[in-house]
């Protein structure tokens, strides 16, 4: 069939099952926007272009599907650069179309012109400049093959005005492989996978460390039952959560800057260390000359570019999960590990203290609503600062894809429109989103979008009147010299809220909390939960940086 470039964009997202996607119209991605005009696409206008790109985002995270992102051409692209980051450094699954000036305008700085494709080659997985509207299907399939395939990540293609609106035969496509099914276990790699079952069968000391890539390849059950075969101990990254049940007995919890003190010990005293899809990042082992000391480190990931890049490894796999990990769980055996676990049981009598609190602290907060979603279909999102580390001690995510964070970025205003995303991939599950009172003036008016779209989602501002983590640093290392962290002037986040036609609380208590979590989770609409927190409350436990990891701050 004939149709426009425009049209063709259209066939095509529908050819890869798109049914929604996130964006942001203006002059040079009109014709786009016409064409979806009348179309069955889905298409949810945020508030602001960086809002949408987290939004696909948060989308692609919580379904594992790819998240559509469309903006316009000059300040729309600018404004998606710290969401193509974000997805990046997180290995997210986004496909942005963004429109540009019309080809005979490219390099004359016409109105709305910048170099896309310059400005985000170093955060996009690949991108493309179209030149040709044949080329167009063709390159529109390849960005979705090459954002879902080996490591995912994100791909932006660049259409002028005047590709959108020139005519091509359109043909739909036939089914194409993927990477994973094209990989084949090397002789060089069948050597190495024995090796490493031979180094597991010799440890004393065993340790697993699950990072995000076991949750975006959806090798968690693989990974459960590989660990469960070996009655092993498991530490997650920040981006692992999810992989396993938090209750789960082999499960010791999160490991890293923040993370608690038997998981962090483990590691430290492990002979050998198992990593599945973790790239070490430099949150998780602090002092990277000190972190595999002693131990051989076994290094299994779908990137190759991430064996030995932060971390040497002894042994270094390099594949799709959904292929290593069954040929490791045919051969695998460990050891005697009673001793070992006799010891990670004496750091759990040491530094596991459960805290009878009184007052509406984070803290507490966080596991009442653990509590009172625990085994029912939620998924957290967070924003970035003390109430992320919060959020990951305390929410005791249960499952993958339930817990989606800013992880390699640390994107303050990620948190609500990655949950609006979220909201719209998984409706049949409630979204809440956890935030700082700082990371809300970012990004808060994508309350607008809440509204505007009939989300059911609940938003949490922890508000503790300052950049709490930033303050926190101050506290510690700067002398307290608070500079630029504590809020000059109050916000009244209830009103705020109510602007935007959204329900709020606000809480100073505990009961206050009880009953504003209670309604929320009631009403079935959107609600904004406005906690006062204390301003001096710190994260802890807290590594002393760049110390091993057996060496926590006393605080
Ligand atoms: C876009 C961006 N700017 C700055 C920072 C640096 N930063 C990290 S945490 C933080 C404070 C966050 O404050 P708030 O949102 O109130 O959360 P809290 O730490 O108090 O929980 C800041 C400024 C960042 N991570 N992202």
């Amino acid at each position: 069939m004939r149709i426009s470039g425009a049209q063709a964009i259209v066939e095509c997202l529908l050819e890869q099952g798109v049914d929604t996607v996130f964006g942001y119209p203006g002059g040079r991605i009109l014709p786009l926007y016409d064409a979806l005009y009348d179309g069955p696409i889905r298409h949810i206008r945020t508030a602001h272009e960086q809002g949408a790109i987290h939004a696909a985002d948060g989308y692609a995270r919580a379904s594992g599907r790819v998240g559509v992102c469309i903006a316009t051409s000059g300040p729309g692209a600018t404004n998606l650069v710290t969401g193509l980051a974000n997805a990046y450094l997180d290995s997210v699954p986004v496909v942005v179309i963004t429109g540009q000036v019309s080809t005979d305008l490219i390099g004359a700085d016409a109105f709305q012109e910048v170099d896309t494709t310059g400005i985000t080659m170093p955060v996009t997985k690949h991108n493309f400049l179209v030149n040709s509207v044949d080329q167009l299907p063709a390159i529109i399939r390849s960005a979705f093959r090459i954002a879902l395939s080996g490591r995912p990540g994100p791909v932006l293609i660049d259409v002028p005005s005047d590709i959108q609106t020139s005519r091509l035969i359109f043909c739909h496509a036939e089914e194409q492989s993927n990477f994973s099914t094209q990989w084949k276990l090397t002789e060089q790699g069948s050597a190495l996978l024995a090796e490493a079952v031979a180094v597991i069968g010799d440890a004393k000391q065993p340790v697993v460390i699950v990072g995000g890539g076991v949750i975006s390849s959806g090798m968690h059950e693989a990974v459960i039952r590989l660990v469960e075969k070996i009655g092993v101990p498991v530490v997650s990254t920040l981006m692992g959560l999810g992989t396993f049940p938090a209750h789960h007995p082999l499960f010791l919890g999160l490991t890293g800057m923040h993370g608690n003190k038997v998981a962090n010990h483990t590691v430290h005293g492990a002979d050998v260390m198992i990593a599945v899809g973790s790239r070490f990042s430099d949150r998780v082992t602090n002092n990277k000359l000190k972190y595999g000391t002693g131990k051989r480190v076994i290094h299994i990931d779908v990137d190759p570019a991430e064996l030995d890049k932060n971390i040497a490894s002894h042994i270094g796999l390099a594949g799709p999960l959904e292929k290593l990990l069954p040929l490791l769980y045919e051969r695998i055996s460990v050891g005697n590990q009673q001793q070992w676990w006799t010891i990670i049981g004496q750091w759990q009598q040491k530094f596991t203290v459960e805290p009878n609190i009184r007052s509406l602290t984070a803290t507490w907060m966080l596991r009442r609503v653990a509590e009172a979603t625990f085994d029912k279909p939620f998924v957290f999102t967070t924003d970035v600062g003390q109430h992320q580390m919060w959020a990951a001690q305390n929410l005791r995510i249960n499952r993958p894809r339930s817990w989606i964070t800013s992880g390699g970025l640390g994107a303050m205003g990620f948190g609500l429109p990655a949950a609006i995303g979220a909201q719209v991939a998984v409706p049949d599950k409630r979204v809440i989103c956890i935030v700082g009172d700082g990371g809300i003036k970012m990004t808060g008016c994508e309350l607008f979008t809440v509204a505007s779209e009939k989300l059911p989602l609940i938003t949490i501002i922890v508000d503790n009147s300052c950049l709490g983590m930033v303050r926190q640093l101050q506290q510690l290392f700067y002398k307290q010299r608070y500079s630029a962290s504590l809020a000059p002037a109050p916000v009244n986040f209830v009103y705020f809220a109510q602007a935007f036609g959204v329900e709020a609380h606000l809480a100073t208590n505990q009961q206050e909390f009880e009953q504003a979590l209670a309604l929320a989770l009631a009403s079935g609409q959107a609600s904004v939960i406005v906690v006062k927190i204390a301003l001096e409350d710190l994260v802890i436990p807290m590594l002393v940086p760049n110390a091993p990891l057996n060496t926590h701050m006393d605080i």
